[in-house]
């Protein structure tokens, strides 16, 4: 009895210092979004379980170990035991009712969460290696930026061109796949103003670390006007932008910046500041000035000239672009060369 008693207590001292060292470290960012609310709050009441947990089997254990260990000298045996049916029983229910009670709670707030509005925002998502494009269907708007009103519901709906992606907001706690083919959907209220990231949650492909997409929060008011200054200027016809600015946009639309700085950093790829006229050194030993032949085929078959020190990653699916689109992305790359 008196070993159960100072056991127990070291239990409760043990969770209380391990629920109070896990509240010093910042383990999630900043909530941003009412759904989040439940979402943080079945996290902590987990965090507080799963520590009571943790420190009655690590208490019991170091307890015994310490406390029962062989006395020197002492060269019987330890006393039969046969099990404790008792015991059994509790440790088993317990953590059933336990864990069955988490699944309903989270069903009842997951039911909450994905529930319909009136109003709701529609923004439509399409994730593609390596970068993400918003529609706004009820505004005719599309944007490489994430723009949302605060305080209405959002409904996005997701899509993917090539492979499964997973649309996540960190400060918004929850996410979903993008599969190509299909629309999943998924809900969210941001709350709080501010500049956040969309990152991709599901591995898929060489750049996957810098799938990311700027997401601005903003006063209703303020994304109203942001919507009608997008419906002036987007979307764009290709045939009002110089080649140049074309250029821009295609190589921000086709992912191309997650892996190209146009700054002079290195990424996944080779920068392209100063890359066209300059001399290119080449996997097999041989160099080539970058002219305007050598772009082209760098970007309609990557593999046949592979530039040294990188690998032969960047993918060969740009075939597709137009002749126009292609001319465009050329003549964007020739500016930034002087
Ligand atoms: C997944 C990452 C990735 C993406 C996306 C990507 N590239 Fe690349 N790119 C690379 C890598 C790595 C290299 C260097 C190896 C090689 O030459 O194949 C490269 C090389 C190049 C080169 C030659 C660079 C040099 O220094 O000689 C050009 C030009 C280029 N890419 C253009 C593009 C364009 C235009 C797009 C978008 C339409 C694009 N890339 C998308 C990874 C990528
Ligand atoms: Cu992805």
């Amino acid at each position: 009895m008196k070993h159960f008693v100072i056991a127990s207590v070291l239990v409760i001292v043990v969770t209380v210092l391990i629920i109070l060292g896990l509240g010093s470290i910042d383990l999630v960012p900043n909530l941003a979004s009412a759904e989040g609310e439940y979402v943080d709050l079945m996290f902590r009441a987990q965090l507080y379980v799963i520590s009571f947990i943790f420190a009655l089997i690590i208490v019991f254990i170091l307890y015994s170990v310490v406390v029962f260990r062989r006395k020197p000298g002492d060269t019987s045996d330890g006393p039969h035991i046969r099990g404790n049916t008792t015991l059994e029983i509790t440790w088993t229910v317990i953590p059933l009712i336990v864990v069955m009670g988490f699944g309903v709670w989270g069903a009842l707030h997951l039911s909450e969460i994905t529930a319909q509005e009136p109003n709701e925002l529609v923004v439509e998502v399409t994730g593609f290696q390596f970068g993400w494009r918003f529609e706004y269907p009820d505004y005719g708007v599309n944007s490489s930026e994430l723009y949302l009103p605060r305080d209405r519901k959002v409904l996005f709906r997701l899509t993917s061109t090539d492979v499964i992606h997973s649309f996540w907001i960190p400060e918004f706690r929850i996410k979903q796949d993008a599969v190509p083919g299909l629309w999943t959907e998924l809900r969210v209220t941001p709350t709080q103003p501010g500049d956040y990231r969309v990152r991709c949650a599901e591995l898929c492909g060489y750049a996957h670390s810098a799938m990311y997409a700027p997401v601005v929060v903003v006063e209703p008011d303020e994304f109203q006007a942001w919507l009608e200054g997008q419906e002036v200027g987007t979307p764009t016809p290709p045939e009002d932008l110089t080649p140049v600015e074309r250029g821009a946009q295609l190589a921000e639309q086709q992912g191309c910046l997650s892996c190209h700085s146009i700054d002079g950093s290195t990424q996944v790829g080779p920068t392209w500041l100063g890359l066209y006229g300059s001399e290119r050194p080449l996997e097999d030993g041989s160099t080539v000035v970058a002219d305007e032949e050598y772009l082209r085929t760098a970007i309609l078959d990557p593999g046949s000239q592979v530039v040294q020190g990188f690998p032969n990653i960047m993918p060969p699916a740009y075939t597709f672009l137009s002749d126009e689109e292609l001319a465009a992305l050329v003549a964007y790359l020739e500016s930034l060369s002087d």
